[in-house]
């Protein structure tokens, strides 16, 4: 068979110089960090694959947009444009800009979450979660039992599972569930999708309980591209038809604009419902800004809009998920244990199958992450037991079935080259997994702990 190769429909403009440091160096670094990739210095780090959050590389298009930035406080013309391009792309009819995604939720819990409600979700996001505890809900996992393994390949693993949604509604009564948190592209699961024979179903159910569906579309544009390569009937529609046609069977949304929407900063809530929406915009201005800048510059909402645009282009999400698969198969053809199917934003490393020498309490993932820095100052991030945090009834840690370690890929960010370099770098860590100790916390402060706590290795 011929090869058939795929390039990134780019070119490069403009550039950032790295800086390499000597593994002596990154031994003391880690150390200085407390273990924790997060309270590493950017400057130390080669290859930054912390996170796919607010790290994308703008189009020359979005940087001229930064120009338009109408920086008034009150009515700014980049809000009427961001509001038509969400209008068009996600067709929900209002708007409330955020500085991010969690600025939303926090506004979308307040409103909808009373004392004593239950939320189910599709596995549970850091933020997403805290706010509605905060809020006095608790958070129900009502995704398919796949979701939670991480060798299945199940095509879609962030499936809502009907049967355990409609055991809790049986439970607790319809009027205690506020509406069901539907993550797209479900990042903790590995950057799993749900299909829309899935949602279909779900909004069914839902509708006939007066139920709402509450999107977090922070990486809904990816769950599109996947519908359209795995789901039957979806081949030959484009991403921007099943992106509309997804949302159109939810009722709202919260988003971190610095994902899919390849913008450093921002986000927002967008709703159907007009009532819901004034009270929306109402706490907005008591946690964000004004209801027509919500904590942003007239130019990052306009930088948003054009991304929006990018990023509903095929040619786009062909080489951003197409990338993550490039290393993701590498490392699996080296036998390394990661969750399959490959996900849309990075590959995410078995940690417990990598590390089966390190019990759960000695939190093997960071223990991972923190190695695979000091191998060649590639920067990754713990997704396990340290990011699921304490049961707030017990107080024990939570210890989630997946412990990993994400390697998520920035967009637009760095070639196929870095893609290399990072397989094999976390290759040679597998070779030497054995040598890796656990770790132990010395520090851990109260809210998503993951972010600053700080560890001591339990052995040399
Ligand atoms: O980081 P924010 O506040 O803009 O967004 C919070 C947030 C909400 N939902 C989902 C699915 C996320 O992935 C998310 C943030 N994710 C981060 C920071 C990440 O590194 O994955």
């Amino acid at each position: 068979m011929t090869k058939q190769s795929w390039a990134e429909p780019f070119k490069i403009k403009s550039v950032e110089l790295l800086r390499m440091t000597t593994r002596q160096e990154r031994e003391a670094i880690i150390a200085e960090a407390g273990y924790n990739t997060f309270l590493i210095r950017s400057r130390d780090v080669y290859i930054d694959l912390l996170t796919d959050s607010g790290t994308a590389a703008m189009s020359d298009r979005q940087w001229a947009g930064l120009m338009l930035g109408d920086e008034a406080y009150a009515g700014s013309e980049n809000y009427y444009h961001l509001e038509a391009a969400i209008q068009e792309h996600y067709g929900y009819r209002y708007l409330v800009p955020t500085h991010q995604g969690r600025g939303a939720e926090n506004i979308l819990s307040q409103l909808m979450i009373k004392q004593g409600d239950f939320v189910p979700g599709n596995m549970y996001f850091t933020t997403t979660r805290l706010h509605q505890e905060l809020a006095g809900g608790a958070f129900v996992d009502v995704i398919v039992d796949e979701a939670h393994e991480p060798a299945s390949e199940h095509p879609f693993k962030g499936n809502v599972d009907i049967a355990k949604l409609d055991r809790l509604v049986r439970e607790v009564g319809a009027a205690r569930v506020p509406y069901v948190s539907l993550e797209a592209n479900v990042n903790m699961a590995g950057g799993q999708p749900f299909s829309m024979a899935n949602l279909k179903e779900l909004s069914a159910y839902c509708r006939a309980r007066n139920i709402p569906i509450m999107l977090d579309a922070t990486r809904a544009i990816e769950n599109a591209y996947f519908i359209k390569e795995r789901e039957p009937g979806y081949a030959n529609k484009s991403v921007k038809a099943i992106l509309r046609e997804m949302c159109d069977l939810t009722d709202g949304a919260t988003v971190s604009a610095k994902k899919d929407l390849l913008v450093n900063i921002g986000g927002f809530l967008a709703l159907n419902d007009e009532g819901l929406f004034k009270r929306a915009q109402n706490l907005a201005v008591v946690y964000e800004g004004l209801h027509t800048y919500g904590g942003l510059a007239g130019r990052d909402m306009e930088a948003m809009a054009q991304g929006l645009r990018e990023a509903v282009m095929e040619s786009h999400q062909a080489a951003r998920i197409g990338q993550v698969r490039y290393l993701g198969e590498q490392l699996e053809a080296a036998g390394v244990p990661i969750v399959k199917p490959i996900g849309s934003h990075g590959v995410f490393i078995d940690a417990a199958a990598f590390l089966p020498h390190i019990e759960r309490d000695a939190y093997p993932a960071q223990a991972l992450a923190a190695a695979i820095y000091v191998e060649a100052g590639v920067r990754a991030m713990e997704r396990g037991n340290v990011s699921a945090g304490r049961d707030p009834e017990t107080g024990a840690n939570r210890q989630p079935n997946l412990e990993l370690v994400r390697l998520t890929i920035p967009r637009r960010v760095y070639t196929q080259a870095h893609m290399d370099v990072v397989a094999e770098a976390v290759i040679g860590v597998h070779q030497r997994a054995s040598t890796i100790a656990g770790l132990r916390l010395t520090y851990e402060p109260e809210y998503l702990r993951f972010f600053q706590a700080r560890f001591e290795p339990l052995g040399p």
